[in-house]
């Protein structure tokens, strides 16, 4: 027993992580278009240097380059995408995870009527996909929100944001009706690691900045569940999911505080997935807001609207697992994925810390599909490194293919042991810049993308190894790793 016959494979990316054109169409600003580029990030107080100040808002918005902005450069897909998509269609794809950034439809978020210029685009994407093969899975929200509503509403954190939501997700199902797959929230956990970025929150303008990501979570689950609702109404045949990182968190010892401090990450991990897969809160998050005095917004209105909506499957990003003890000083620590956690001795790490442990993503799987009964989809899993291009165009990216391979090999264990997995799309099947870093060096893809860190190269795309070894997985529905 393998993967289902109509296993999705394919790959995944952000728009702006690839698209460019920031400016162009009508395009208003987002919070990714004014993330600069952070070399030397201490990703150990990743928090605290992400957090974007009203001061750098001002900065960045009176600067309309993008010479210390690489999210609106991209790699320029909003112009190549017809070349990036003839290469997936060789690459055999099935699916293809994008998102619509916010910002080409509702430029502040804020517009009456959508942007047709956008709606025009995404159109003539969506049928590219299409024409090719290409099963669209979308993404309403992957770090993309107006940078207006951030300004205006400090984000998520305001109630006045669902409604600006639901009317630019109502807008995409009544245009792009051909798309069956949809993602609401992009690591909606996220909120309390980069609010920011993930949220839109400008950490001076509140008071309690924990009470407030957990407030703006609480206004997704909200729009989330409004927005199912929709989607179900408009595209009868639709199915949306949540998306979660999925940080499979181990004890460092057996001692009894360390096996309580893992159980609690991994509660701490699930709830958002709870939330939206269940339809209620847990208790025990209730109580933990208790305890700290958050006094979360939650109506009675929104809690039913809630409980009717869950969504109809679970996706998920995993890159790595983490030790928890319950004395963390002693512990060595590692970070990824703006995540810090204590290092596993027994597995490697990539170049960037971010521990590799393929059997942890069987684990999650198992786990996962335990808890919530419902379909699984992993739409992000891969590896950041710094490729080489050889003089002749090849890049020899052997250390990706094993780490495609070792984690494939588990997945499929795990479908073997009854889990019921509806696809996987690997982060990124082409170079894009980094969403921590804004980095272009650490690469992903099996496309190499010919950009430096600071904007310079042609852009031109070329294959890695790993695309023929990709292409061949596909070709033999993951039997042949
Ligand atoms: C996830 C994000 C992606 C992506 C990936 C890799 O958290 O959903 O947008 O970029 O991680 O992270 P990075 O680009 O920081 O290496």
């Amino acid at each position: 027993m393998g993967f289902r016959k109509d296993f999705l494979w394919g790959g995944a990316v952000a728009a702006n992580q690839v698209e460019g054109g920031f400016n162009v169409d009508g395009k208003g600003l987002s919070v990714a278009d004014v993330a600069t580029y952070k070399p030397n990030v201490d990703v150990k107080d990743y928090k605290r240097n992400v957090q974007v100040t009203s001061e750098n808002i001002a900065e960045a918005i009176a600067d309309k380059t993008t010479t210390f902005y690489p999210k609106r450069r991209g790699i320029n897909q909003y112009y190549r995408y017809k070349e990036d998509i003839a290469l997936f269609k060789e690459l055999g794809f099935k699916v293809y995870r994008f998102s619509i950034a916010w910002t080409r439809i509702f430029p502040t978020g804020k517009e009456k009527l959508p942007n047709s210029k956008g709606i025009a685009y995404y159109k003539k994407f969506i049928k590219e996909l299409k024409d090719n093969g290409i099963e669209p899975l979308v993404t309403l929200s992957h770090y993309e929100m107006p940078l207006e509503l951030a300004l205006e509403y400090n984000g998520w954190a305001d109630k006045r944001v669902i409604n600006l939501f639901v009317k630019f997700s109502k807008a995409c199902f009544e245009s792009f009706p051909d798309v069956k797959y949809w993602l609401t929230f992009n690591e909606i956990d996220s909120v309390t690691r980069h609010p920011f970025t993930s949220a839109g929150i400008i950490e001076d303008k509140t008071d309690n900045l924990e009470e407030t990501e957990y407030q703006a979570l609480h206004n997704q689950f909200v729009a989330s569940a409004m927005v199912t609702k929709l989607a179900h109404e408009i595209i009868p045949t639709s199915q949306v999911g949540c998306m979660l990182t999925k940080l499979t968190t181990y004890p460092a010892t057996p001692k009894q505080g360390d096996v309580l401090a893992a159980l609690n990450k991994n509660l701490m991990n699930y709830y958002c997935a709870d939330v939206q897969s269940k339809g209620e809160y847990p208790k025990l998050i209730l109580a933990y807001f208790k305890r700290h005095n958050f006094d979360i917004k939650m109506t009675n209105e929104e809690l039913k609207i809630i409980k009717a909506n869950p969504v109809d499957f679970i996706s998920f990003s995993y890159y790595m697992s983490l030790l928890a003890a319950e004395k963390e000083n002693g512990l060595e620590m590692t970070t990824g994925n703006t995540v810090v956690g204590g290092k596993n001795p027994y597995l490697k790490a990539t170049d960037w810390g971010w521990t590799v442990d393929p059997v942890g993503l069987r684990i999650s799987l198992i786990e996962l599909y335990d808890r919530y009964q419902k379909p699984l989809f992993i739409v992000e899993n891969g590896m950041g490194a710094k490729d080489i291009r050889e003089s002749d165009g090849s890049i020899h990216d052997s250390y990706r293919i094993e780490y495609f391979k070792e984690h494939i090999s588990e997945m499929k264990k795990a479908v073997e042991s009854g889990v019921d997995l509806l696809g996987y799309t690997s982060w990124a099947p082409i170079d894009l810049v980094s969403a921590s870093t804004s980095q272009m060096s650490k690469r992903y893809g099996f496309i190499y993308v010919d950009q430096d860190d600071e904007g310079n190269g042609t852009l031109n795309r070329y294959k890695k190894d790993s695309f023929a070894w990709y292409q061949h997985v596909i070709a033999t529905n993951g039997n042949e790793l």
